[in-house]
């Protein structure tokens, strides 16, 4: 038989292959997020059974305010629907809610090293000049297997950045197997060949991050129109005024020259062509007009989604399907592990 690649064969049943993906609930999703990971959520949803979670466990790894940090759970999940994910196709909901996360985040943890562990780009990066961590930064990587591997997931669709991340979540995942029994499915990370890796607006030698300090570093899906074209008008160019690619010559306007692209569907050589002779300012303004028009849909149905409080319903019923199914995974991990259920005392 030949099977679609979104679909799986399950003895003599074909079901459709898993997607998860998270999202920390850290600050305002920028275009970084909306083109590396939630611009695309969308995408599967037709022929993967999909799963996508805001992740406020990873996001207290670090310090938060807790009243915004529940504002922001909720807005993050408005923002999965606002930018095209439906609830009756996918499902959404709130890492916190499901408590199998934490759970097999633990027994993850006596499968991980603290070898391979301090060896996460991620956490070196977020950990260098800090006086103190928490433990929880460092074993972050671990709740991120635990997310995905409790729903035997097939595809995880992120930015660049946390490919390492899928990668130890498939050793991880080898490793448990190896150790206690086939359990896990052994996940791919999925990352666009293209807006991967989106950099910031005043440092092109960083990626746009939510917590970058300088809030003028990115633009955040929600940003007004006029902030957006203030954002881009400031952003840091290269010497000359030539509207070309090169990321080791050019890296600020080939970062500006990738959001156009994606943006506006057009490649990069019909970008550059269009511009040639006019110079940085024009494309600017064109590339702040093109990102507000298309943010536009999504702002205005986040706002429609933030008043009428659907939200709320959305992952209530997200948490109980997600649950169903973790549930019943973590049943599994317990049995083959040997940790005690009362039921069988
Ligand atoms: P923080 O700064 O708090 O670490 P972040 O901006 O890096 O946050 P995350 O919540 O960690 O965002 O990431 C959500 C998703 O967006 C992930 O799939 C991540 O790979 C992707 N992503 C984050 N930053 C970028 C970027 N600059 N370019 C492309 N994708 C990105
Ligand atoms: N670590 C990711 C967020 C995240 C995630 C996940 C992504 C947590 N759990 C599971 C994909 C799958 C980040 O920082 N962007």
């Amino acid at each position: 038989m030949v099977l679609s690649s979104a679909q799986t064969e399950l003895g003599d049943k074909t079901i459709r292959k898993r997607v998860f993906s998270g999202v920390q609930p850290s600050g305002s999703l920028h275009i970084g997020n909306y083109l590396g990971a939630i611009g695309r959520f969308a995408l599967f949803q037709e022929g993967y059974d999909c799963f996508y979670s805001v992740v406020d466990l990873h996001a207290i790894t670090v310090p938060q305010d807790p009243v915004e940090l529940r504002k922001r759970t909720v807005a993050t999940a408005a923002l999965f629907v606002a930018a095209g994910l439906d609830p009756a196709k996918a499902c959404i909901f709130v890492q916190s809610d499901n408590p199998s996360h934490s759970e097999l985040a633990w027994v993850l943890q006596c499968v991980a090293t603290f070898g391979e562990l301090g060896r996460m780009t991620q956490f070196k990066d977020k950990a260098r000049g800090k006086k103190s961590v928490t433990a929880g930064l460092f074993t972050y990587p671990v709740l991120m297997a635990a997310d995905i591997l409790l729903y035997d997931t097939d595809v995880v669709p992120v930015g660049e950045d946390q490919k390492q991340h899928v990668e130890l979540t498939r050793d991880l995942a080898e490793r448990f197997n190896k150790r206690f029994g086939v359990t896990f499915k052994v996940p791919e990370p999925l990352i666009p060949t293209q807006g991967g890796r989106i950099m910031s607006l005043t440092n092109p030698s960083r990626k746009m991050s939510k917590s970058d300090e300088d809030p003028d570093s990115r633009i955040e899906v929600l940003d007004p129109p006029e902030e957006i074209a203030r954002k881009f008008k400031k952003a840091v160019t290269d010497s000359g005024r030539e509207v070309v690619y090169d990321p080791e010559k050019k890296p600020a306007i080939s970062n500006l020259m990738t959001i156009y692209s994606l943006f506006s569907g057009k490649s990069l050589e019909e970008v550059r062509d269009a511009y040639e002779g006019k110079g940085y300012g024009v494309f600017k303004s064109d590339l702040a007009e093109i990102v507000a028009e298309k943010l536009r849909p999504v702002r205005e149905k986040y706002s429609q989604l933030m008043s009428s409080g659907e939200i709320e319903d959305i992952l209530k019923k997200g948490a109980e399907r997600a649950y169903e199914i973790s549930s019943a995974k973590m049943r599994e991990v317990k049995e083959k592990v040997g940790l005690c259920s009362r039921l069988r005392l």
